[in-house]
């Protein structure tokens, strides 16, 4: 893999600004044009189809606003693959992470903008190096940059430092984790939390990895694991979770990807990571 260049601070400050900026700006399109009553309609195709209008509206508003600030920047989002760059950047971008939750107005659904390096596109290629994930319906910010910390600011109150607790044994740990769209990846899903739910405190399913993700470095979960993640699911909450001091991977040494993602404090992920290991290698082949 090539060796990955990160930029000065004084860049990555610049990128997190713009980070935040951006995905406050489509947190505020997907709330204020959501129509009203798309979650009555959500029994017909039309409601999914709006959900899809909205996700679009929302990556080109990233897409254009990120394009004017830094032109030679690369671009990957959700629904659409990636593009050329002339920098070392890539911004990787889910308009709405928690689609479902979009659809029926449950207010667990974020605005995942990062600056990447490297390739986003192939496993273990990249790194986050700046990013926000916004939910424009708690008005939770949550932005980070490499070696600067992990911040969470609420609606217009001042930001405050995460910086990950003391964890507790895997057997009290609230566990959040999620589940795939395709019937066989849930059933896949299901045999491994046979296996899990016994060893931890409880499940929690929110229904968006990158809130999962900074709810591990924000406190109000105490770890994650997830099959099935994408770049765009998990680039700017992975960034939120380590500068919280947390750990954020695949299974065994590897870099998180869409085999396994886990997320914990220090002293907690390497039990999870092996209790996960052990339930999907007992669950097989999907
Ligand atoms: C969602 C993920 C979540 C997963 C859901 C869904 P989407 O992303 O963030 O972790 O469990 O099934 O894939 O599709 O709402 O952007």
């Amino acid at each position: 893999m090539e060796p990955l260049t990160v930029p000065a601070d004084d860049v990555l400050a610049e990128l997190e600004q713009l980070a935040v900026e951006v995905a406050l700006e489509a947190g505020r399109l997907v709330v204020d044009e959501r129509p009203v009553d798309l979650g009555v309609s959500r029994t017909k195709s039309t409601a999914t189809d709006v959900v899809t209008v909205m996700d679009q509206r929302a990556q080109d508003l990233l897409r254009s606003r990120l394009r004017e600030a830094r032109p030679g920047d690369g671009f990957l989002g959700e629904e659409e693959g990636g593009t050329d760059r002339e920098s070392e950047i890539t911004w990787v971008v889910d308009p709405i992470d928690g689609t479902v939750n979009y659809l029926y107005a449950i207010p667990s659904y974020a605005v995942s903008v990062a600056a990447v390096v490297g390739d986003p596109t192939t496993p273990g290629a990249w790194r986050p190096v700046a990013g926000a994930v916004v939910n424009p319906m708690t008005g939770e910010l949550f932005h980070a940059r490499l070696g600067a910390g992990a911040w969470l600011r609420r609606g217009e109150g001042e930001a405050t430092r995460l910086v990950i607790g003391e964890p507790p044994a895997l057997g009290h740990a609230l566990t959040g984790t999620g589940f795939g769209y395709d019937a066989g990846r849930r059933l896949w899903q299901a045999r491994v939390l046979v296996d899990v739910l016994p060893h931890v405190r409880d499940i929690r399913r929110i229904g968006s990895a990158a809130l999962d993700i900074c709810a591990v470095a924000a406190g109000s979960l105490d770890c994650y694991f997830e099959r099935g993640l994408n770049s765009w699911d998990m680039a700017a909450a992975w960034l939120v979770l380590a500068e919280s001091g947390g750990l954020f991977t695949g299974l065994g040494e590897t870099a998180p990807d869409p085999s396994m993602a886990v997320g914990a404090a220090p002293g907690l992920h390497a039990h999870l990571e092996a209790l996960v290991r052990r339930a999907a290698e007992a669950a097989g082949s999907e």
